[in-house]
Formats: C-alpha cells, sequence, structure tokens
C-alpha cells in the first residue's frame, strides 16, 4: 500500500486544494488521509465563498489522532500547498517531523504556492518568507512555477539552462527533487507549456501546447499527480511525463466541456491512461 497524509484546503463545490488532490490521488491508487485546514463552499476565485477556517489546534488534533490510529508508521508522504496562514504551516512541519520519527523513509512534499506570473503575489504577509526559510530547509520534493522559483532562490533565470541552475540552486538549500511548473524564457516558444524537473543527476523538460485560459485547482493537481508517480517509483522522467499528461488531458477536456471547475470525475480516465501523451527530453 502507498499511502500520503495530504493537509490542505477542501471546497464542497468545485475543486482546489484537497478537493483537487485527493481523488487523482486516490485514482491512482493511492490511499489518502486527507486532513482539511479550511472547509469552504468554493475556492476564492469566485465573488463570495463561504465557510469556516479550521483553527490551528484543530488541524494538529486531527493529524495526531490520525497519527494514534498508527498511521504515520505506514505513511510514504505528507503532502502539502496552499497555506492561509504561515501558523497553520508550522503545524504542517511539525506534522511532517511526526511523520518521519515514525517513518525515517517517508517523503514531505511542498508545493508552495505563493503567486504567479498573471497576478503577482496572492499569498498573505509572511507567507513567502515562511516557505522560503522554514520549509525549504524540510521538503524532500518541492514543485514551485516559475515565479515562486525566482523568489524562493532569490534569482532571475532567463534562458532555459538558467531555469536549470536556479532550480539545482533551490535543490542546494533542501529538496532532493525540484519540479518547476510554468516554466517560460528567451528561445522558448510561447506556444508550449513547460515543466522541468532535477534531481541529483539529470534535468528532464517536458512540453506540452498552452491552453490559454486560468483554472483554479491545477497546480493541487499537477503536484498530487507528480507525488502519486514519483511514489509508484517511475523515475523522474517517468513521472514528469505522466504528469503532464495526466494534467494536459483533464485541462483539455475541462475545456472541451465549457467547464471552469476542473472535469476530474468526468475524466477521470485521463488520470490513468491520459489521452494526450508527452515523452520528457533531458536538458
Ligand atoms: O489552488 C489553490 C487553492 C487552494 N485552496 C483554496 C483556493 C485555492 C485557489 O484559489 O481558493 C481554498
Amino acid at each position: 500500500m502507498t499511502a500520503v497524509v495530504s493537509i490542505q484546503s477542501a471546497v464542497a463545490y468545485g475543486h482546489a486544494g484537497n478537493s483537487a488532490a485527493v481523488f487523482p490521488l486516490q485514482r491512482l491508487g493511492v490511499e489518502v488521509w486527507p486532513v482539511n485546514t479550511v472547509n469552504f463552499s468554493n475556492h476564492t476565485g469566485y465573488p463570495t465563498f463561504r465557510g469556516p477556517l479550521l483553527s490551528v489546534q484543530d488541524v494538529r488534533d486531527v493529524v495526531r489522532g490520525v497519527g494514534e490510529r498508527g498511521a504515520f508508521e505506514v505513511t510514504d508522504a505528507l503532502l502539502c500547498g496552499y497555506l492561509g496562514t504561515a501558523e497553520v504551516g508550522r503545524a504542517i512541519l511539525e506534522a511532517a517531523a511526526a511523520i518521519k520519527r515514525a517513518n525515517p523513509a517517508a517523503l514531505f512534499c511542498a508545493d508552495p504556492v505563493m503567486g504567479d506570473e498573471d497576478k503577482g503575489f496572492y499569498a498573505s504577509e509572511g507567507i513567502p518568507e515562511f516557505w522560503r526559510d522554514e520549509v525549504v530547509p524540510a521538503a524532500d520534493i518541492m514543485t514551485p512555477n516559475l515565479f515562486e522559483l525566482r523568489y524562493l532562490t532569490g534569482t532571475d533565470p532567463r534562458a532555459l539552462d538558467d531555469v536549470v541552475a536556479a532550480a539545482r540552486a533551490l535543490r542546494e538549500r533542501g529538496p532532493r527533487v525540484v519540479v518547476v511548473t510554468s516554466v517560460v524564457g528567451d528561445g522558448l516558444g510561447e506556444d508550449a507549456m513547460r515543466m522541468l524537473a532535477v534531481d541529483g543527476e539529470a534535468a528532464w523538460v517536458v512540453e506540452t501546447p498552452l491552453i490559454d485560459r486560468a483554472f483554479t485547482g491545477s497546480g493541487d493537481l499537477t503536484t498530487a499527480v507528480f507525488l502519486a508517480h514519483w511514489l509508484r517509483g517511475d523515475g523522474l522522467a517517468g513521472a514528469l511525463s505522466a504528469t503532464a499528461s495526466a494534467t494536459y488531458s483533464v485541462l483539455e477536456a475541462t475545456t472541451a466541456a465549457g467547464s471552469s471547475e476542473l472535469r476530474l470525475v468526468a475524466a477521470q480516465q485521463d488520470l490513468v491512461e491520459p489521452r494526450s501523451r508527452f515523452a520528457a527530453r533531458r536538458v
């Protein structure tokens, strides 16, 4: 059995946070123990959203209770993403430490959600610094977009080689696997989306056609799918290719359906057998 503790937000309507990550992990064969940090009606991109944020103490209690079931001994990874407050982030770091005490082989996979090229920083005050100063040294896998990689490394990579160098620089500070999404740069065509992955040895890039619209939850989906394939032992190139293929296929199905929410259930076969496939190439 492969098992993941996923500490993220949850929404009733649509797909973001755990509501974008849990089902794809399950569909890829991973047992998931979700710990929700908020219970919102919908993601925050809508004009209204309602419902409670859990207190940090509630999040800690749920994590503790899951640990009391003996789950941490058999947990393969802790997954986290979008953070409302750095306080919840600290509870996540404590959870990572507790899981690693129970199973030293467990991985901490963090998607440092804080902003993007189009919107700039949208994370609350203190969150970017929290990712940079406290999560980077503790994480095993990180999945920043290019905007987030720039901030985390204090670099401004322009060409693909520079992005690879920045991803390697982030590795030097903690995570042994870095996946960079939304890679653009000098000499790279603007009609494609690119993801790049580095570990201690190789760097791999995969390109998919660009779908020119915004999605919410697509980053949460991407990190979840990558983690599932990494835990399965698909290797860096295999996990990257499978992630780009599944994510692109779901986004394409979402767009074809004219849906504003990810079509995770309707297009679930794409998680397992993506209708479009893209190979990774070594750079
Ligand atoms: O996709 C990140 C995310 C997670 N959780 C909630 C969100 C969003 C993005 O809007 O609103 C609640």
